[in-house]
């Protein structure tokens, strides 16, 4: 099993691993909400944002991912979001994504609110996947409700103008801008009323996608699996320290924690 902080403390006379702590809490759950962000996809090949090589390494975040960034250069944010699609095409679900599309089967409530928008939840086989952040599956006008799918080439450069006198863009959500109203409220309600919830492969530094890990519910069992301690690390109650794609599927091995 991968290293943990030992942030769990058992009742037993040997006191029970971080990992043991999240199993029995996972058996007595009827709800899992699931928080992640890009770290559950490096093992896809996508880099994650802050990390070493991390997406921001390379270009400032006002450039690409703010409406004033694209506004001013259109073509530079739609060159990185064409190459993050095709990545994104290229890459396949890992062990991580997986193990939760798994373990979705074995609860009548399970939801995953995804930082992410490569959609490798939904090709795991997620269903109630909600995406917080939006997806790089469609692009939508700045001016009119027109929208199109993008295909593993993104949108072609020379077609950034729309006819309305709009522009294409991602359909996804930039600093500053509101996430999908419906998408938040769902997102909220599943982790209020969520037995366990799970924070993965996320830094928990962007709002208020990193609230649903701890402010909406105070009853949950949290569990942080990240390699790195983040900013909530020590108001969880286990984390477990190593990469998703090998924590996930021990945690939960074939939907045998509640299937016994
Ligand atoms: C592994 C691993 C492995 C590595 N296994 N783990 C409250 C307080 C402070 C600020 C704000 C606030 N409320 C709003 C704000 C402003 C802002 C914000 O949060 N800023 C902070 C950064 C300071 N938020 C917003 O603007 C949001 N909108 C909003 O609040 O609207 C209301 C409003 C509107 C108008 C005025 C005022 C309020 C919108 C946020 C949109 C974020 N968009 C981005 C880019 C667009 C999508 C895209 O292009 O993909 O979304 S930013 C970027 O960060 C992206 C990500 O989804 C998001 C989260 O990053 P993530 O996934 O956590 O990545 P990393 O790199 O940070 O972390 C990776 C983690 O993985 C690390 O911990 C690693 O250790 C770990 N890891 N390998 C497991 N193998
Ligand atoms: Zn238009």
């Amino acid at each position: 099993m991968a290293e943990t902080d030992g942030a769990c403390s058992g009742t037993l006379t040997e006191p029970l691993t971080p990992a043991a702590n999240l199993i029995v809490a996972l058996r007595g759950a009827k709800s899992v909400f699931v928080l992640t962000g890009s770290g559950i996809s490096a093992e896809s090949g996508l880099p994650t944002f802050r990390g070493v090589g991390g997406l921001w390494r390379t270009h400032r975040v006002e450039e690409l991912a703010s409406p004033e960034g694209f506004a001013s250069d259109p073509v530079l944010v739609w060159t990185w979001y064409n190459e993050r699609k095709a990545a994104h095409e290229a890459a396949q679900p890992n062990a991580g994504h997986l193990a939760l599309a798994q373990m979705e089967d074995a609860f009548d409530d399970f939801t995953i609110a995804t930082q992410n928008v490569d959609s490798l939840h939904l090709r795991a086989g997620s269903r109630n996947v909600l995406e917080l952040h939006g997806s790089l599956r469609e692009a939508r006008c700045t001016n009119c409700s027109a929208r199109r799918p993008l295909d593993a080439a993104g949108l072609p450069c020379q077609e950034i103008d729309h006819s309305c006198g709009g522009r294409w863009r991602p359909d996804i959500v930039w600093f500053g801008e509101s996430l999908p109203r419906d998408v938040w409220q769902k997102a909220q309600e599943a982790a209020a009323r969520a037995d366990v919830i799970l924070v993965v492969g996320t830094s928990a530094v962007v709002y208020p996608a990193a609230a649903l890990a701890t402010h909406y519910n105070a009853r949950a069992f949290v569990a942080e699996i990240n390699p790195q301690p983040t900013p909530i690390s020590s108001r969880v109650a286990c984390t477990l320290r190593g990469p998703a794609a090998e924590v996930l599927p021990r945690i939960y091995p074939s939907g045998a924690v509640v299937s016994e």
